[in-house]
């Protein structure tokens, strides 16, 4: 770690996934002094992080990739939706092309971070009591960086092996013959399921609320296909567009199309697989419940046909919607709905039947049955966007801990910065684009805007920039607009920071696509709109 040791930085940056990594490289490139503070062994982010079976990515490459061509002309996938081991040899070639490593401490957790405002500096210590002064300070530390673990009773007295998702071993766990839980049907909960119903003697999924999964139409990818001309284009087509994907949502309602139409179109997207079906969809599929109801039964009669067991289909792709249909996330999946047609799948209806607390064997259910388990998955989620911020100690200029400060509600301006915490930037969290937007189109989108930031405070000569607290009322009432306007808060969702009890129950993300949310920053550069400016 010496290196690491008392920096004496422009920019320090928290986290090396796609963000973190985005900006290291494009700062350095502009002759700042910058270093990465990363808390696991490796680059990556999540996908450091995530080892469980079946790990994935739900975006296609090449959108889900950085633009950069230096990084893109030499790669090549295999599959349209790579998985977690794919996306780790990713990042050793991004390494390999951009040198990104020299630059980054790893194993450096960030327990404290002040701004000591008459040397205009963040003073960042890590756990293991390495310390940074840096003029900016980037936290690039995505929206899953806190696990959420339920505290359910007699949790420590199970006897088997027992892993959160993102805590899996990298070496994996032996499932062969073992009789396995998996406690969550998120996208992490239907990949394990998926994965490890393939080789264990047994799978018992718990379920609180079904995934409205869309047939991902996973594919083999050859080196031809990967035809690199287009690329550019592509690039910068995928920042026009609501979700940061290459295709938008249809300019058109629902129900002016006839049901022969609409069958026929739902079928298109259906076919096409991936996020089409909900991301590609009518235009009002978030804003109009009869027509996102239309979209609920297509999704369900689809499903339903592919699971031979009337309970099991009941529960999995219910006649009636439990949320309208997208308002949580969907996964993708490849044959999740066909692995509950083998007799060793099996799945328990939590909301009739909640856990009741874990004993050694495994857990009992309310009814009293003990279920006994070899393996326990917990794809229990995160608190997602906010709690990995809040996590870390960070202090704004009048001595509060992040954590107070949004205590009662998150607050930001642009979902970038915020009041009182000076040259200080965030991204890929909340009150941007981050939950709806393909991530490297949504890191490299506010990376650019956090970039053209830094290069403006140098030109002019400023000391620090921070936003003003009607500038963040103003962005916190326009992503509250937005959100009210839609069907989102019709569902219990990480979105809406409901799935963790006791968090403030609120949109938490700009809902209005990519392209409203880029203009919006733009906009607010030119006069440094709804921040106070310090000179030099
Ligand atoms: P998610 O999507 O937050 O899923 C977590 C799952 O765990 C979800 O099915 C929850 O049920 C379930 N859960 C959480 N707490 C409980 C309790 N107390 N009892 C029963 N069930 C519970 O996390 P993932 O890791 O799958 O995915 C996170 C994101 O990563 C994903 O959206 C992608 O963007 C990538 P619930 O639905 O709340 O009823």
């Amino acid at each position: 770690h010496s290196y690491a040791d008392n920096l004496e930085i422009d920019c320090l940056i928290i986290g090396a996934g796609f963000g973190g990594v985005y900006l290291l490289h494009h700062l350095r490139k502009m002759g700042y002094d910058c270093k990465i503070y990363e808390a696991g062994k490796d680059l990556g982010g999540v996908w450091y992080w995530n080892c469980y079976p079946g790990a994935r990515v739900d975006s296609q490459v090449p959108v889900y990739e950085y633009s950069m061509p230096e990084v893109w002309k030499d790669w090549t996938w295999s599959e349209a939706y790579p998985g977690g081991e794919e996306l780790r040899a990713y990042f050793k070639h991004v390494n390999k092309v951009l040198d990104i490593k020299k630059d980054v401490a790893f194993d450096s957790c960030v327990v404290d971070a002040n701004f000591d405002q008459s040397a205009g500096k963040w003073i960042v210590r890590t756990e293991d009591g390495h310390t940074a002064r840096s003029r900016f300070l980037i936290l690039a530390t995505g929206f899953a960086a806190k696990r959420h673990f339920p505290g359910w009773k007699g949790m420590g007295t199970f006897k088997g092996v027992m892993h959160h998702s993102s805590f899996w071993p990298s070496e994996g766990v032996d499932v062969k013959g073992k009789r396995v839980a998996v406690v969550g049907t998120g996208s992490t909960g239907v990949q394990i399921t998926q994965e490890t119903a393939k080789e264990a003697a047994s799978v018992t999924v718990f379920q609180r609320t079904p995934n409205l999964a869309l047939p991902m139409a996973q594919r083999a990818l050859t080196k031809e296909q990967q035809d690199k001309k287009g690329y550019p284009e592509l690039f910068s087509e995928r920042m026009k567009n609501f979700a940061g994907f290459p295709y938008d949502f249809l300019k058109r309602n629902t129900l002016d199309d006839t049901p022969e139409q609409r069958e026929a179109f739902y079928e298109k997207l259906w076919q096409a697989g991936g996020f089409g079906f909900w991301l590609a969809n009518y235009q009002d599929l978030f804003f109009s419940d009869a027509a996102n109801r239309e979209a609920y039964n297509f999704w369900a009669k689809k499903t339903r046909a592919r699971i031979q067991d009337p309970r099991k289909r009941d529960l999995l792709a219910p006649l009636e919607p439990i949320h309208p249909f997208g308002t949580k996330r969907p996964s993708l999946e490849q044959d999740y709905y066909e692995q509950f047609n083998n007799p060793n799948v099996d799945i328990v209806d939590l909301r009739s039947n909640p856990i009741k607390e874990f004993v050694p064997e495994g857990l009992i259910t309310g009814d009293g049955k003990v279920h006994e388990f070899d393996v326990i998955a917990l794809a229990t989620g995160f608190d997602a966007l906010t709690g990995g911020m809040k996590n870390m100690g960070l202090r704004s200029t009048s001595g509060e801990t992040l954590s107070d400060t949004w205590k009662s509600g998150t607050w930001s301006y642009l979902g970038m910065t915020c009041h009182n915490y000076p040259n200080m930037f965030f991204l890929y969290g909340p009150q941007g684009p981050t939950a709806f937007a393909n991530g490297p189109s949504c890191v490299e989108a506010q990376g650019d805007w956090i970039i053209s930031a830094i290069a403006k405070i140098d030109r002019e000569g400023i000391k620090s920039i921070v936003p003003t607290r009607e500038a963040e009322e103003e962005w916190k009432r326009k992503v509250k607009d937005l959100n009210d306007k839609t069907l989102f808060p019709k569902a219990k969702s990480w979105y809406m920071g409901d799935n963790v009890p006791g968090k403030v129950r609120e949109q938490l993300n700009f809902v209005g696509g990519l392209p409203l949310y880029r203009e919006e920053c733009e906009r607010t550069l030119e006069g440094w709109k709804g921040f106070t400016v310090v000179s030099a």
